[in-house]
């Protein structure tokens, strides 16, 4: 093991979490399995395929594991203590900068013992990572918990190149500029030489702010900075689309999906919403327009239901007991009035699915309603278009979600504007059926080409021009 961790690897990912999970049998001895998620299956062959290493937290708070082999990576794990995991974690990445970067939908706080245990951990992840990288190495940090970490690694590391994708969207100089800890966070993510965002108005935004907080001279797409140039540009994130495509072609899955809407007793339509249980991501306002067209009888249940799942997320930060309470009492609501003995209007989960019945459930439904307020990308609706093989199936997609900006063929929506809404699900629900095939092989064809291997592959590429 230690002999592991002085060997210096070529190729860094550093990101909040390792890309495998714990589990603890009940003999007690723990072993690891591969986390889910696309993330890792897209880092996996430019880590594992050149004696990589992953630098991240393991999960649980407490002493961290000695590094381990896995998938043929090496695991760094770095330590949290139970209050890193409050300030750090939960406090300012999720209730701080989270809010804050998603057009401060919820508002965020801003304490100073959070920031200080940010600071601290960024540190501890940079440290960890100067460890393992070997001379010259190239190394990717991920995501929003980890902004500082391109600074504090260059300082230890001048000889690294250093890249780093935000995974959400990134806030305007207008709302970006409340942070009291403003300077810190650009001076943090200069430290890279190439910076990746989902949309290229979330670079822009952030060239913007080097020129206009930092006086810093930009360029197009790059800012001159400390005698180096640092590139800001959109790289869209998407998802395994041959994967997902085949899984939802296999016979168990459409047996699957054949069955679910037998349970539902054969209605005429299928509405889906499936997100992790967020603020940002809208699910009260699908409810309420569902609500709403109940009540004017342009919809009836149960010949059309509604199935959100929501996914369980951050249970223990505030705003999150709050707004799950709230969709409760409105799916209460809506079965109160308008269930029958044959079914309920919104059936609705609070529970983490297998893959396979999200595939099914993407089949069964006649329309997928994907409405954040603000979100980085968006995979659901990526997946629900991989999904439909089948060119079955019609997408309402909120314009704030940066995935509008590649499906375009879809019913865009403005979720603030609940008429706008109840319209475009109304049009989602009569659509021609021809129509709506040709949209959706539209969107697939787009989604062949745009694939997650085409976003590492682009990111890496373009960083590998940045160390030549
Ligand atoms: C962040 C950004 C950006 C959900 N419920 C279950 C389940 N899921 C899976 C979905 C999808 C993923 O979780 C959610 O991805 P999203 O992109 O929709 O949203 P965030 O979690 O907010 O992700 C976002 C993303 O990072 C990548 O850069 O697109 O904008 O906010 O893959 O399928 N998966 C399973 N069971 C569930 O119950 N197995």
């Amino acid at each position: 093991m230690a002999d592991q961790q002085k060997s210096e690897s070529p190729v860094v990912v550093v990101a909040n979490r390792l890309p495998v999970d714990q589990v603890v049998a009940a003999d007690g001895s723990v072993s690891w399995t591969r986390s889910p998620g696309g993330l890792v299956t897209a880092l996996e062959p430019f880590v594992a395929g050149r004696g990589g290493a992953w630098v991240g937290w393991s999960g649980s708070a407490g002493e961290a594991p000695e590094p381990f082999e896995s998938g043929g990576m090496q695991l760094v794990p770095v330590e949290l203590s139970d209050d890193d995991v409050d300030q750090y974690y939960e406090g300012f990445s999720n209730a701080s900068l989270w809010p804050l970067y998603h057009d401060v939908v919820e508002k965020p706080e801003y304490h100073r013992t959070w920031w200080n245990s940010y600071v601290q951990v960024n540190r501890r992840f940079a440290e960890k990572a100067a460890e393992v990288a070997g001379q010259g190495a190239i190394v990717w940090v991920h995501d929003y918990q980890l902004q500082l970490v391109p600074a504090m690694l260059r300082q230890l590391r001048p000889d690294l190149t250093i890249g780093f994708f935000l995974h959400i969207p990134f806030p305007p100089y207008e709302l970006f500029t409340q942070l009291p800890w403003r300077n810190a966070i650009v001076e943090g993510l200069l430290g890279a030489d190439l910076i990746g965002f989902q949309m290229p108005a979330a670079a822009a935004n952030f060239v913007q702010l080097a020129r206009r907080l930092h006086d810093l001279p930009t360029k197009g797409s790059t800012i001159s900075y400390d005698g180096r140039t640092v590139t800001a540009k959109a790289f869209p994130i998407s998802i395994d689309v041959s994967v997902f495509d085949s899984l939802a072609r296999s016979p168990e899955v459409l047996a699957r999906a054949k069955q679910i809407r037998e349970e539902l007793g054969n209605p005429d339509k299928v509405i889906l919403g499936v997100d992790r249980l967020d603020y940002t991501k809208g699910i009260g306002v699908r409810l309420e327009v569902f609500l709403e067209l109940l009540e004017d009888e342009l919809v009836e249940a149960p010949s059309t239901v509604f199935m959100q799942v929501a996914t369980p997320s951050r249970e223990r930060v505030e705003h999150y007991v709050h707004m799950r309470e709230t969709i409760e009492q409105q799916v209460g609501h809506i079965n109160g009035v308008f269930g029958s003995t044959s079914g309920p209007a919104v059936h609705y989960f609070n529970q983490s699915m297998p893959r396979e019945e999200l595939a099914a459930l993407y089949r069964a439904a006649d329309v997928m309603l994907v409405t954040p307020y603000r979100d980085g990308m968006n995979l659901v609706a990526k997946e629900y278009v991989a999904a439909r093989g089948d060119n079955g199936g019609t997408l309402v997609l909120s314009e704030f979600a940066g995935a509008a900006a590649e499906l375009k063929q879809a019913y865009l929506v403005n979720p603030h504007d609940k008429d706008g809404v109840k319209k475009q699900l109304m049009r989602a629900l009569r659509a021609d059926p021809e129509e709506s095939a040709r949209a959706m092989k539209a969107m697939r064809r787009y989604l062949a080409k745009h694939d997650l291997e085409h976003w590492a592959g682009s990111f890496f590429a373009a960083l590998q021009e940045e160390a030549a």
